[in-house]
């Protein structure tokens, strides 16, 4: 595969509510997209990946401008290199060429993103199919984040019940965790219910989260820090609902490194986090191999993560539905034909790539800022 050009484009999407975690509110998303057009025996075609770093630093250390700046400046020229000294440019290649980079795993999983994109778009398959992914739609959970009180906390959850979800997340702090758990369990009765705190506790909270333990939850998702590991098994032992990591898990590396100590017995995968689809695939191996649950994170991605989430998903270890909502549940419009949740799943696209690419006029109306790398 050659590449033949390199284009960043962010885009602005309002949020259609806001959407409030331990960390931050958020009235728009801002999505980084990379556009490659690349050739190859077939001709040549475009293939699209997303960034899903949020505009400030407050989820990890990556965030918008930084990661531009980085594949402008670093990664992009890297892979030009890399396809200049007559080393074959694709997927798999595609870690090799910019491992000399440290860190910067969002902005990386999107270049690669693209390539592949393309790469399966050159062969005329899908993402699904190159995953052995066999079922046509996965299961759709969604995330609701901490609101201003119980009662609309209520409404949120009850909008969300009558569409179809078939799990719902709580987005909790220390304050906001006892009350809205209790009052949805009560309200919806038998849901698939689960918590986020983001690591807003310690392991000095533990009684606090221990007050969670009666109410049947899924998982608590990342209670303490990101580096906290042997706090996460420690605090394993004092709660019963089970522990998930999330913003510790940044490679299959650090996954085996939880699963050793136990400090997880289920793992959120975010794609975008852990530097990609294919490191995503290892995490679920490694987890499968281990007996550790699954699920697809998210991180309000618009159509073109969606779906390739969705295909993610569809691997045979995750067993417990992700945040994979459809498009309306933060967009009123999306870049691309609307994401759609239909009775509790959302499908797996079959068409050449991740199946989906912007529609052209949301793209012009959307854009914010573009760049063309093309050396
Ligand atoms: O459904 O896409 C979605 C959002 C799910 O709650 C969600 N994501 O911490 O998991 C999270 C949270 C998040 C969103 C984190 C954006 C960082 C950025």
């Amino acid at each position: 595969m050659h590449i033949e050009r390199v284009e960043l484009i962010t885009v602005r999407m309002p949020l259609i509510h806001p959407f409030t975690t331990s960390f931050s509110t958020q009235t728009e998303r801002r999505p980084l997209l990379i556009r490659v057009t690349a050739s190859g025996q077939s001709g040549t075609v475009t293939g699209w990946g997303e960034c899903v770093a949020l505009a400030e630093p407050f989820y990890s250390p990556e965030y918008l401008e930084g990661a531009r700046e980085i594949l402008r400046r670093f990664l992009v020229p890297a892979l030009f290199d890399w396809q200049a000294a007559g080393r074959p440019v694709a997927a798999a290649t595609v870690g090799s060429a910019i491992e000399h980079v440290v860190g910067h795993r969002m902005a990386k999983g999107a270049l690669e993103m693209a390539i592949l994109d393309a790469e399966l778009r050159l062969q005329n398959r899908s993402f699904a199919a190159h995953l052995g992914v066999t079922r046509a739609s996965v299961p759709s959970g969604v995330s609701v984040g901490i609101e201003k009180s119980v009662p609309d906390l209520l409404a949120q959850v009850g909008d969300f019940v009558a569409q179809g979800y078939v799990r719902i997340k709580l987005k909790i702090k220390p304050g906001w965790d006892l009350e809205p758990v209790k009052a949805v369990r009560e309200r919806f009765g038998d849901i698939g219910l689960q918590v986020d705190a983001n690591t807003a506790y310690r392991l000095s909270d533990a009684h606090l989260l221990r007050r969670l333990d009666p109410f049947d939850l899924l998982l608590i998702e990342q209670p303490l820090g990101e580096e906290d590991l042997r706090q996460h098994a420690h605090l394993a032992r004092l709660v019963s609902t089970p522990i998930c990591l999330d913003e510790s898990i940044v490679s299959a590396q650090s996954a085996a490194d939880a699963i050793a100590l136990g400090a997880a017995s289920v793992i959120n995968i975010k794609p975008g986090r852990v530097g990609g689809y294919l490191e995503a695939a290892r995490i679920h191996d490694l987890a499968l191999a281990h007996g550790v649950a699954v699920w697809c994170g998210g991180m309000l991605e618009t159509g073109i993560g969606r779906a390739a989430n969705a295909a993610l998903a569809g691997l045979p270890g995750f067993t417990l539905p992700g945040d994979i909502s459809g498009s309306d549940r933060f967009y009123a419009n999306d870049i691309t034909e609307p994401i759609v949740m239909k009775d509790g799943e959302v499908a797996i696209p079959s068409t050449p790539g991740f199946g989906v690419e912007p529609l052209p006029a949301a793209l012009a109306d959307m854009t914010v800022h573009t760049l063309d790398l093309t050396s």
